[in-house]
């Protein structure tokens, strides 16, 4: 069943709708599990999927690329120097390196279940380039819409090359999913962002996830990128289904960090109001989260508060620090945007919000790949040398 987050009205599975039609709020799909016990998951493969009791689309018509299982690192180099007990989730490791993945396999299937023959997005980048993979591995036709210039190479190269058809508009992400959202209401595709609940079910896997990895256990706090903020909602969704099912009892402290030009949540949460006011024109150099109206504030600011978390902004000087910082220190690339978890960290450290001995978790939502031109330009050119060993002798040595 779908249903209405603000006033509880009810859908029928199978009906293609993205906003409630009596209040205009935004849907959940209500997942009924009952009685399943945990040790059900153990010796599955790891992937989505072992939490299928949990993912309510047809399992016989799964469109996967194995998405899921990520790695999840214990990051003791930072961890020490931040005086907490550190674990990264690498999303960057799911099929097309990102998240989105997650939700695009159970999106896609739900499309499947449908029978609709076309989807379509509005995206930064990845969810661009993670749809059109999934709509060519289910053999559905697909359509996507992105900010002229805006998004990163390594993203738009997946897209078209995966075979969907790239729109580029004059204008923001908000604009392109202004525009998405018009071709979906008005019967012409299935739309696949954030706003269609059934990606967030895919999505709620990456806190389910965390739990098992940690043996049952919850982390003190998860901290991750906000944009859309549909991820903070699902993954929040994901942990209190766990809990409902009794599997852990204690929940973590859901933290948001958004690009302090573009952090309509953030700037809620530090002002104290419930009132999500969007910024007009969005900037950062995490194009990934370039967002200024995200779609799932509603749901975002309620797993913030009932889990007693918070939001922080961090600028781009920060991201990119936090960036290199985690490659240099911990080994894992990942795209700016993801930074802004370690940068917001670091900062909610300093500042005295995560206190000593916290078990943290930071989830990082894309590869580095995916954003090549600012991992180039962050770092020195090449040494040119001639091929005699003596040449790179000379420099190796005062490394
Ligand atoms: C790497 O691809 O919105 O808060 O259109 O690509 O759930 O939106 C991407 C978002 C974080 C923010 N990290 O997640 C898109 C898009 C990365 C991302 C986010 C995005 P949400």
């Amino acid at each position: 069943m779908i249903r209405c987050i603000s006033c509880n009205e009810e859908y029928d599975d199978d009906e293609i709708i993205y906003t409630c039609s009596k209040c205009g709020s935004i849907l959940e799909v209500e997942c009924d599990v009952e009685d399943i016990p945990r040790e059900t998951f153990e010796g599955r493969r790891d992937n989505i999927w072992k939490y299928k009791e949990f993912l309510p689309v047809k399992y016989e018509n799964r469109v996967s690329l194995d998405e899921g299982g990520t790695p999840f690192c214990k990051c003791d180099t930072i961890g020490d120097e931040l005086g907490i007990d550190l674990y990264v989730k690498v999303e960057g490791s799911n099929p097309t390196g990102s998240f989105k993945d997650r939700g695009m396999s159970v999106g896609t299937t739900k499309a499947v279940d449908l029978g609709v023959d076309m989807v379509g997005c509005a995206s930064t980048g990845n969810t661009s380039a993670s749809l059109s993979a999934y709509a060519a591995r289910a053999g559905l036709k697909c359509a996507v819409v992105l900010p002229d210039g805006k998004v990163a190479l390594g993203k738009l190269a997946q897209a078209m090359f995966h075979g969907a058809k790239v729109f580029a508009i004059d204008g923001n992400f908000d604009d392109a999913l202004e525009t998405i959202t018009q071709l979906a209401l008005d019967g012409e595709l299935y739309l696949l962002n954030s706003i269609n609940p059934y990606r967030l079910e895919g999505q709620k896997t990456i806190g389910m996830e965390v739990v098992h990895d940690l043996g049952w256990q919850s982390p003190d706090r998860i901290i991750l990128p906000v944009g859309n903020a549909g991820n903070i909602s699902a993954i929040w969704k994901g942990i209190t289904e766990f809990r409902d099912a009794g599997y852990i009892k204690d929940t973590p402290m859901m933290t948001g960090i958004q690009a302090v030009d573009s952090a309509p949540i953030a700037n809620a949460v530090k002002a104290g109001s419930d009132e999500v006011i969007p910024v007009e024109n969005p900037e950062t150099i995490a194009t990934a989260i370039r967002i200024g109206a995200p779609v799932s504030s509603l749901k975002a600011m309620r797993a913030i508060k009932e889990s007693n978390g918070t939001a922080e902004t961090v600028t781009d000087d920060e991201i990119l620090d936090a960036q290199k910082y985690l490659a240099r220190s911990e080994g894992i690339g990942v795209e700016p945007a993801s930074a802004a978890s370690i940068a917001g960290l670091r900062k909610l450290v300093e500042n005295g919000v995560v206190d000593k001995g916290e078990k943290v978790v930071c989830i990082v939502t894309g590869h580095v790949l995916k954003d090549p031109n600012v991992a180039i330009d962050a770092c020195e050119e090449p040494t040119k040398v001639s091929s005699d060993p003596n040449d790179i002798k000379s420099v190796i040595r005062n490394l």
